[in-house]
Parts: C-alpha cells; sequence; structure tokens
C-alpha cells in the first residue's frame, strides 16, 4: 500500500470512529471515549482536523471530578450495551464529586494531557484557538496532577501508585500477575457479570476469565472506598507504582512547566512535584542487575522484576542518565538483531511472555511512538527510526489494528493484526510518523 493510501486510510478510521466530539477507540470492541487513548488520537486528528483535535481533549475533560480525577472511561452514550463494565457497574455515584453526567468509569490512565497540549502547541505555535485552547485546559490538567500526587502518593514520594491493572493502560501485562495473584477470588462475592469483549476479539489474544475476576475484585474495593478514599492504599492486594504512568506524569509535569511559564501561569507546584519525582523514579525504580527500571510493588514492599515496554517510556520523559539510557537501547538493539519487530510490550526470553496475548508480548504502535521520541532525546537516531518503521510496516501489511505480532518469523505467515481492528490510535500515531 502506498504512503498516500496509508494516510488516506488513517484518516477514514479517525473519521469513521468519530462521533460528537470524541473518538472512540474502536467502533466495535471500545463504544466510548478512552482517556489516554484521546490523548494519542489528538496527536494524528490534529493532522487534518485541527478543530476536532482541540474538541477531543475537551470533551475528555467534560468527566473530570471535583477531586480532580480524569477517568478512563467517559461514557458519553448511555445506550451502548456492547461493552463491560459499563456506567451502571461502576456505580459512581458512590462519589459525590463525580459527575451526573457524562457518566464515567472510577480509575484513571496515564496522564499523557500535559504532553499533548504541549506537543500540539509545538506543531501550531501561532494558532489563536490553539493558545487559547492551551490556557482553558491547563489548570484542569493541573488539577489532575494534584489529584495524584494528593490522593495516590500516601508516602509523599513523588511517586503515584495505581490500584487497578486498566490504570496502567497494561491490563495483563506479567509484571501484574504477582500482585494479582493475592487476590483470593470468592464467586459468592463476587458480583456475577458477562464480558462482552471475547464476543468481538479472540479469546486468546485477551486476558483470561480468572484475570478478568481480579479486575472486577479491584473495580468493586475502589466503589467501597468510593474511588478516592485512603482504605484504597490501606486495603488493596493490588498496589503499583509504575514505571510508564510515573514516567508520563514527569513527562507532562515537564510540558507544564513550559506551558505556564510560557503563558504565566504559576508553577511552583509543578516544580516542587517534579523535583521530588525525578530523583524518587531513579532511586527507586533502577534495577543494577536487569540494567532496566523497574516499578514497586508497594503491598509486597519490593520491586517488580521484569524486562517490560513501561522502563522504555523513561526515555521520553528524560528521566534515565546517559549510562542508563545506552543500556535500554542495547536491549533494544538486540531484540532487533535477533529478529523481532520493535519494541515488544515484555521480555521475549521470559517464560511468561506470549507474543500474541494483549499486553504479555505484541506490539503496540502508540508505545513505539513513545519510544521513538525517547531514542531521538538521546541522540540513538538510527535506532529510533527502526522503531517508526517497524510500527509503519506492520500497519501497512497488518491493518490498522490494535496490537501485532512481534516475531519476525511468525508474522510472516499472518496476513492481519490482533485485538481490535480499525484502531484510533493506531491510525493517530501512523500519521503522525508519516508526516
Ligand atoms: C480497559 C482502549 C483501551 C486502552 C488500554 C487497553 C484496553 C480496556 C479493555 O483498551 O483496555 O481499559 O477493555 O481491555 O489495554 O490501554 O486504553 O483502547
Amino acid at each position: 500500500m502506498s504512503t498516500e493510501q496509508l494516510i488516506a486510510n488513517s484518516i477514514a478510521v479517525l473519521n469513521a470512529n468519530w462521533r460528537d466530539g470524541f473518538t472512540v477507540p474502536s467502533g466495535q470492541l471500545y463504544p466510548f471515549q478512552w482517556n489516554w487513548d484521546s490523548g494519542f488520537t489528538s496527536i494524528g486528528t490534529c493532522l487534518f482536523d485541527l478543530g476536532r483535535a482541540l474538541l477531543e481533549m475537551e470533551t475528555l475533560f467534560t468527566g473530570q471530578w471535583d477531586n480532580g480525577l480524569v477517568p478512563h472511561i467517559i461514557f458519553h452514550s448511555e445506550k451502548e450495551t456492547t461493552y463491560f463494565p459499563n456506567f451502571d457497574f461502576w456505580e459512581t455515584t458512590v462519589n459525590a464529586g463525580a459527575p451526573q453526567k457524562p457518566k464515567t468509569s472510577g480509575i484513571t490512565q496515564p496522564a499523557v494531557h500535559g504532553f499533548v497540549l504541549q506537543h500540539l502547541l509545538n506543531r501550531f505555535p501561532n494558532e489563536e484557538k490553539v493558545k487559547a485552547w492551551v490556557q482553558r485546559l491547563f489548570p484542569k490538567v493541573v488539577a489532575y496532577h494534584r489529584f495524584l500526587y494528593t490522593y495516590r502518593d500516601p508516602h509523599h514520594e513523588g511517586l503515584m501508585f495505581m490500584f487497578h491493572p486498566w490504570e496502567s493502560g497494561r491490563d495483563n501485562s506479567p509484571l501484574w500477575d504477582e500482585s494479582m495473584d493475592r487476590i483470593v477470588i470468592d464467586k459468592a462475592t463476587l458480583p456475577a457479570y458477562t464480558r462482552r469483549d471475547t464476543k468481538i476479539a479472540a479469546a486468546d489474544e485477551r486476558p483470561t476469565a480468572d484475570q478478568y475476576d481480579r479486575y472486577v475484585y479491584l473495580l468493586e474495593l475502589g466503589k467501597k472506598h468510593q474511588y478516592d478514599g485512603p482504605g484504597i492504599a490501606e486495603e488493596s492486594p493490588f498496589l503499583v507504582q509504575d514505571t510508564m504512568m510515573n514516567a508520563i506524569l514527569i513527562k507532562s509535569n515537564a510540558s507544564l512547566i513550559r506551558i505556564g511559564e510560557q503563558f504565566g501561569f504559576d508553577v511552583g507546584e509543578l516544580k516542587e512535584w517534579q523535583a521530588q519525582s525525578i530523583p524518587a523514579y531513579q532511586r527507586k525504580f533502577w534495577n543494577e542487575d536487569l540494567q532496566t527500571f523497574t516499578g514497586y510493588d508497594l503491598r509486597g514492599e519490593k520491586q517488580i522484576i521484569g524486562k517490560e515496554i513501561g522502563a522504555l517510556v523513561s526515555l521520553t520523559a528524560g528521566i534515565a542518565d546517559e549510562k542508563q539510557a545506552t543500556a535500554l537501547k542495547t536491549y533494544l538493539q538486540q531484540l532487533h538483531d535477533r529478529g523481532f519487530y520493535l519494541c515488544p510490550s515484555f521480555d521475549v526470553d521470559s517464560p511468561r511472555f506470549d507474543s500474541k496475548r494483549y499486553w504479555r508480548g505484541p506490539i503496540w504502535p502508540h508505545m513505539n511512538w513513545l519510544v521513538h521520541q525517547g531514542l531521538q532525546n538521546y541522540g540513538f537516531n538510527d535506532l529510533a527510526d527502526i522503531v517508526r518503521a517497524d510500527a509503519i510496516h506492520l500497519i501497512r501489511e497488518h491493518g490498522f489494528y490494535e496490537y501485532f505480532e512481534s516475531n519476525k518469523a511468525q508474522a510472516a505467515s499472518l496476513t492481519q493484526g490482533y485485538g481490535g481492528d480499525q484502531f484510533s490510535w493506531t491510525s493517530a500515531v501512523l500519521l503522525d510518523f508519516l508526516d
């Protein structure tokens, strides 16, 4: 397929997934607005419809709670029944500060919004409507970061925790297995539910039934504590400081500081967060034996051992020092030399690696977008080019899917990608890569 055709097809996917003021990740599988998907979607949409890209983010923030939380799903339609868990299962009325309309979930996702504002401002530095948009959203994004540092950092370390794997955006990563195994499921008390995802995507490419029981357990735990109560940190068996969520938060803090300085907002609080977060990330997450950053299991009080895609996002936030960055780059270079597409979402040498199951191995194009930027930050331009080229190649050959086979030999026999088709962020980052 020619590059012109790829661009036209990307725009067609994004147009088809556009609803009234926002973009769904994929019409069938995910029929609502997802938080971090919207950020990446704006980055692609701005290249052909700036007004829509701006509206995407404004619509997302109509779901913001009084405490600052930006939920991971905004249920703009209460009529869609093809996704579980829907708004009625979340019952966010348990928290008086949750909006009545739009209905939302009660958990969050990676804090991409700050860097998305900066990205669009860099692309359109002289557009008055972009400057006005940035200034309108700035206080809302800062309020969201304040939520994370207030409600998700009980020991005031400068590192946020998540209490549900859906928050990480990497739902079934092997990194979470040990913490998830702590959850004891009692079928008698777990509410009855019916999955919808496996009716749309292949079951062997999705999280397992046991994992879904645990997702529901943690949802109920959040609900019991109004989704923001201190009881979450006290009780949750799953309590993790994630490499990627904290790296994205740090990257967005840096963007907000620059924006604040440009437009004359107070950035004192942002600078304090940043001054604490970067050294804490370095101190707590680096693992000398593995030569990578690892997240931290707050419940088990230990690092989460594993080589995983989240650590590579530290590059885009500029957290890694030169030695660490070189180690991360070498890891990727070796995978490329061994015949893997970049960047597999999990360690290909681990017994827990699964090249087709969701976040346990496949390639996710928006992750390539983040890692590509990170490698460029450190001047690793040749490898950055490979990361970009692999994403383009997989989409060109296999379609606009959610995720892709990471093993080149195995991919050669496939005609399509994995998971949902006609995917928004796949199309959006492709547009940016091709621009
Ligand atoms: C749960 C929408 C979302 C992404 C996540 C991805 C997947 C949802 C699901 O889809 O998660 O939030 O039902 O599997 O893991 O990163 O935001 O594309």
